[in-house]
């Protein structure tokens, strides 16, 4: 079962060794053939070598794109020496038959490990080599292929012994190499692709198996690709699993922010209240309950109009219709609703650019879970926090106890404060935030900007006191000093919620029964960064 090696056909990127692999192979009468390249280091050497062109009758062409994609190579490397007609076909065209070909690609992977730019790259994604080598390999019951500089001192070794022959064996064991350097070629060129599309994200989904889902247009900003995966398994109902209604394509800021308002909004039991979350920059502006969704709705707004503008709508019941046309008075990004009335998805039709998405349900905001974001060099996962006011034991720290109304507002604020970025300050009364202060360094600022908003709320009423008078205040974190605390009781706040926990909480503490505030600790934290 020995194939004679009468006629090797040589083209190779990496020239390691080729010199005296050839020039053992013209030793024992091999005659050679050879691209550009390779053709010139072997004439160098001073070895008898034919061009490839010479063979086909073509001059390589187009930056050597087209050089070995020929009748007189394919026909070569797959007629099969036993079939009369693949003989008469060769006789017919004047083909001769290649017995050995020694082929390494052009160097994708090393293109792709020095960075190299996009042209770069396309221009290393080898198309007549992989063609040529899987021609080979498909006929190895004929042809022996090479695809692997550390294979050649073998080889020479099996011909010196075999008389001129490679064993079927050797060819067959020298295929199944062939089609698994092609295979795992054509992978890196397939993922690479894969990852252009979103350079950041690609590698942490493909970590947990998420799916590509939508490739964006572009990141958080115009000059980062972006793209949005989607998690295995059901998942939770949300902005990844929403039915969009209308309007154009969300973008990644869009995708972000309608998922944190929709995750806020599902904090509240739609049995019990109807709720409104409104969302900027992955902030709550406003988040009230109501009778219904209409009044929620004119809550939510009314803590801060002016953030509002271009907002993401959020609701823990289905749109109806008195809502809808609510909304749709003032500019809004997008409208995510477990459902929605006929009527209601028709008054918001009027708005064409205006997305309305119908998650189907409302998450579960106790459920389990996980967030994932990157750092350089790795991945951070931790638990989603499904912590629920609800659940926790309020330990009463100051002398006087919070009254009922204080308790649902306390509730209520701490439930919109884990939706805050730290440092985290709301003020809330009857159910409405009148005033958020977010993702401040110190929790002292966060408390001034809480309380500023609800004066300003207070002067945009004509009210002659500021809305945090008589208002609860939830901090997402312990007070460290007094001071947050002393600022908020300043700004007319009667009532307190934060985890506790502080070195300091005996001066907190003596602070809010100075000023005669009702304190409940949670013992739980919400950070949100
Ligand atoms: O550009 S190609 O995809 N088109 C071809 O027809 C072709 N034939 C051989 N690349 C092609 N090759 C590759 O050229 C071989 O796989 C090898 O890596 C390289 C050798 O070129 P040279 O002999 O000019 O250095």
């Amino acid at each position: 079962d020995l194939a004679r090696v009468t006629r090797a056909l040589l083209s190779v990127s990496d020239k390691t060794g080729l010199v005296d692999f050839a020039r053992a192979l013209a030793a024992r009468g091999v005659e050679l053939v050879s691209t550009g390249g390779t053709h010139r280091a072997l004439s160098e050497a001073g070895l008898p070598v034919v061009e490839v062109a010479e063979l086909t009758g073509y001059p390589e062409m187009m930056d050597g794109r087209v050089k070995t994609l020929h009748p007189a190579v394919h026909g070569g490397l797959l007629a099969v020496r036993e079939d009369p007609a693949h003989q008469a076909a060769l006789a017919a065209h004047g083909i001769r038959p290649i017995d050995l070909l020694v082929v390494n690609l052009y160097p994708f992977e090393a293109a792709l490990a020095r960075d190299a730019g996009y042209h770069d790259l396309v221009e290393n994604i080898d198309v007549g080599g992989p063609a040529m080598i899987r021609a080979a390999a498909k006929n190895h019951a004929d042809v022996a292929v090479v695809v692997d500089v550390a294979d050649y001192p073998a080889i020479l070794s099996e011909i010196e012994a075999g008389e001129g022959g490679l064993s079927a064996a050797t060819r067959r064991r020298l295929a199944g190499k062939a089609f698994a350097r092609t295979a795992s070629y054509d992978a890196a060129i397939a993922n690479w692709l894969a990852g252009e599309a979103a350079p950041d994200a690609a590698p942490a989904f493909r970590a947990i198996g998420g799916t590509l889902a939508q490739t964006l247009r572009y990141g958080e900003n115009p000059h980062q690709a972006a793209a949005f995966y989607r998690s295995p398994g059901p998942g939770r109902p949300g902005v990844a699993s929403a039915r969009q209604l209308q309007g154009k394509e969300l973008s990644y800021n869009n995708l972000n922010d309608t998922d944190a308002a929709y995750e806020c909004v599902a904090e509240f039991d739609p049995g019990r209240t109807a709720a409104v979350a409104i969302i900027k920059h992955a902030n709550p502006c406003g988040v009230a309950e109501g009778p219904h969704l209409a009044e929620a709705y004119a809550r939510a707004l009314a803590c801060d109009p002016t953030s509002a503008f271009g907002g993401i709508v959020a609701l823990n019941r289905p749109l109806d219709a008195e809502a809808a046309r609510q909304i749709v008075e003032i500019f809004t990004e997008v409208i995510i609703a477990p459902d929605a009335s006929e009527e209601a998805i028709a008054i918001v039709a009027a708005k064409r650019n205006l997305r309305l998405l119908l998650a189907g349900g409302l998450p579960d905001p106790r459920a389990p879970g996980e967030t994932v974001r990157t750092l350089a060099g790795g991945l951070l996962v931790q638990g989603r926090d499904a912590a629920n006011v609800d659940d926790m034991a309020l330990q009463v720290v100051t002398r006087r106890a919070p009254t009922e109304q204080e308790y649902a507002d306390l509730r209520f604020a701490f439930r919109v404060a884990k939706h805050v970025k730290s440092n985290a300050i709301v003020y809330a009364r009857d159910g409405a935030t009148v005033g958020i202060g977010a993702g401040q360094m110190s929790r002292v600022d966060s408390s001034r900007i809480a309380a500023w908003k609800a004066a300003e709320g207070a002067e945009r009423l004509g009210r002659p006191e500021s809305l945090a008078k008589g208002a609860a205040v939830a901090s997402d974190a312990f007070f460290p000093f007094a001071d947050g605390l002393i600022a908020a009781a300043e700004a007319g706040a009667t009532a307190v919620i934060q985890p506790g926990g502080s070195m300091r909480d005996a001066e907190v503490i003596a602070a809010a029964d100075a000023a005669g505030l009702a304190m409940v600790f949670t013992g739980h934290r919400h950070f949100r960064h």
